[in-house]
């Protein structure tokens, strides 16, 4: 069980309207800041023939299995796999807006099986740091005004909101997203920094 040394695997998650995609680049322009070589990611990455399949989808404009579309969003990931593992591994931190915990809990708030929703994703590089936007379905819904998507709607997000709870584990870190967003940056800076000195330092496998 050798530590390799390497970039670290952050992973943002919330609901929708929680300030996850803003609260993404400035922290990547902090650690940007401090000398690091990080990038910014998202997914779902739609620059991609399955990535506009689910863009389509999420617009409205095509109607697809869950099941299907819970292993389109799957393959997204899986597509990106190498070059993700090539980063990390050449040092590079990467700041990922929304992944696996958000296949899990939007296609488990749809009712389907939450091991079923699992299985597809273990094998992905495991992220060394989730960090979690909590805000209630509520407070997100007046904060922003949903979109025109699919899932932005308040009876699905509060579903989306218990299955989240559910997946939380030793390596979350809970950030209060009522704060203003300064402050829900400065929340999060301390531990990125530490999880990214223990990944350039030698941590532990990537899965
Ligand atoms: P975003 O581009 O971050 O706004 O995400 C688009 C929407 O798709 C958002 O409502 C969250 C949802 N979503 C993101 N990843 C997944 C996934 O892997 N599976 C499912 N079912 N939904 C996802
Ligand atoms: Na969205
Ligand atoms: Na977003």
């Amino acid at each position: 069980m050798g530590a390799e040394k390497r970039g670290a695997l952050i992973v943002l998650e919330g609901l929708d309207r929680s300030g996850k995609s803003s609260q993404c680049h400035r922290l990547v322009e902090f650690l940007k800041g401090t000398g690091l070589k990080v990038e910014a990611w998202r997914f779902p990455d739609r620059t991609t023939a399955i990535g506009s399949s689910i863009s389509a989808y999420l617009g409205g404009g095509a109607e697809l299995d869950d099941r299907a579309v819970h292993l389109l969003f799957s393959a997204n990931r899986w597509e990106k796999r190498l070059q993700m593992e090539k980063k990390l591994m050449a040092g590079t931190t990467l700041v990922v807006d929304r992944y696996s915990y958000s296949g899990v809990a939007f296609s488990a708030a749809k009712g389907l099986d939450l091991e079923w929703c699992k299985a597809p994703e273990v094998g992905l590089p495991a992220a060394d740091l989730v960090l979690y936007l909590d805000i209630s379905p509520e407070e997100a819904a007046v904060r922003g005004g949903y979109g025109d998507e699919r899932y932005e709607q308040l009876d699905f997000q509060k579903k989306v909101a218990l299955q989240y709870k559910g997946l939380q584990g030793k390596r979350w870190k809970i950030v209060d997203a009522r704060q203003s967003f300064d402050q829900v940056h400065e929340l999060m800076r301390e531990t990125c920094v530490k999880t990214v000195s223990n990944c350039l330092n030698g941590c532990h496998h990537l899965s």
